[in-house]
């Protein structure tokens, strides 16, 4: 008879994943479609690594292939320094969930490994190994690689689900309305009844293009919402209160909310050169009290936000929590944030999202979030022995499928 222990972690084993949040995309979409080891070692994380241990120059790095940056990053952070870090365990653990021989430390013949695979196989050998069934996009009309995929009428790949990102959009007027207007939206600088219209209906043509999920939004930390109309209201605000929010309603989709980033603090780092900060957390408890209609999906960049968020999210089911982003994606974090969701929250949250941006990194941010998951849930069942109560290995099934996304999809769907 297995243990309570060895039950819970094969369930968690077993359980596929919906991975409510990455930056992946199918073949069809060329070359964003990233995966293989030259993109695994140049990951953005890899290289502010990269950069604290190499005296490279900055252009001189940006200069080159990104194979001689591959290169690097695994001489600096692989060969000249033991592979410890997150994100360096994180290749470790898929080249040898692949099958690869990592010991021998044989970056060419890696490659040579990798030049083998044919992309679409690749793709299901990748989503078996990390048992995801379902991956999230991050799809963004304003990047003008993928603009074009969607409007030469691509029809999509039912195990990627759209999301639509709105960044430039809530960040950038009025000049992200030179573009509407340049894709035929009649919209103007000012934010006058006419342009708030146009916007509706450019964010109508894109939910129904690409069949979004939900509509999504990183924010800085000193992001505002105020709870009383003035002259100071910001384009942000305002478009989310006149466009974004009565969108979502009328497609009955939820607005995903990522504050906490402070973007390109170091911009010589390119990608890799985000930071966080302290956010303040009254504005989303305004939207979440002031619009009860609409569903507001949020994950929250500064750790020390984490518990505030929590406790919010007890107090408004219109709020759902999702992941530990980004620099909360590491073992310890990971460990503590989901143990105080639980307390607080029960299974009404979505502890993890994986957020790759290469396609094999599903196998080790699931594999790892995995194992984390299985010590906090095996304790929290435990406890319930302790107190008489034996779950059943159908309810357990029921609560880590909840858990890896069925709770976001019932969310979703309400
Ligand atoms: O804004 C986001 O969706 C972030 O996840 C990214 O911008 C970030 O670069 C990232 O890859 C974090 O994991
Ligand atoms: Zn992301």
């Amino acid at each position: 008879m297995p243990t309570l222990a060895e039950k819970v972690h094969k369930i968690i084993l077993d359980t596929p994943v919906f991975d409510v949040h990455t930056h992946l995309c199918p073949p069809a979409f060329a070359e964003l479609f990233l995966w293989g080891i030259d993109d695994l070692l140049t990951y953005h994380y890899l290289v502010a690594e990269a950069f604290r241990q190499s005296d490279v120059p900055y252009e001189k790095f940006w200069a080159m292939s990104k194979t001689e940056q591959a290169d690097l990053i695994w001489d600096e952070l692989f060969i000249k320094h033991s592979p410890i870090s997150e994100a360096c365990r994180g290749v470790l653990t898929t080249l040898s969930m692949l099958g690869l021989d990592v010991k021998k430390r044989d970056l060419p013949a890696i490659r040579k490994w990798f030049a083998k695979q044919d992309p679409d196989d690749y793709l299901n050998r990748c989503m078996e190994l990390a048992n995801v069934k379902t991956i999230c996009m991050t799809n963004s009309p304003f990047d003008d690689l993928e603009r074009p995929i969607w409007e030469k009428g691509y029809k999509g790949d039912s195990r990627f689900a759209p999301a639509l990102r709105i960044d430039p959009f809530l960040l950038n007027w009025p000049q992200t309305s030179v573009s509407l207007k340049n894709w035929g939206y009649d919209v103007s600088a000012d934010l006058n009844q006419k342009t708030l219209s146009e916007v509706r209906r450019f964010l109508s043509d894109w939910t129904k293009k690409i069949g979004a999920h939900y509509v999504m939004v990183s924010l800085p930390p000193d992001f505002r919402f105020p709870a009383e109309r003035g002259p100071k209201e910001s384009d942000c605000v305002r478009l989310i209160e006149h466009a974004v929010l009565p969108h979502c309603r009328e497609f009955n989709i939820p607005f995903a909310l990522m504050p906490g980033v402070k973007r390109s603090i170091n911009p010589q780092l390119k990608l890799a050169g985000d930071g966080v900060g302290l956010s303040d957390l009254q504005p989303l408890a305004t939207l979440c009290a002031q619009f009860p209609e609409n569903k507001f999906t949020v994950t929250i960049l500064s750790r020390e936000n984490q518990f505030e968020l929590t406790v919010l999210a007890r107090k408004f089911r219109n709020l759902h929590v999702f992941g530990c982003w980004w620099f909360n994606n590491n073992p310890s974090i990971i460990d503590q944030l989901t143990r105080m969701r639980i307390e607080m929250l029960g299974l009404s949250f979505t502890p993890q999202h994986s957020d790759a941006r290469v396609l094999d990194q599903l196998i080790y941010k699931w594999s790892h979030t995995r194992e984390v998951l299985s010590w906090v849930l095996m304790e929290k069942y435990d406890d319930l022995v302790y107190s008489g109560w034996h779950p059943t290995e159908a309810e357990i099934k029921r609560d880590v499928a909840d858990l890896f996304g069925g709770a976001f999809e019932k969310f979703c769907k309400s």
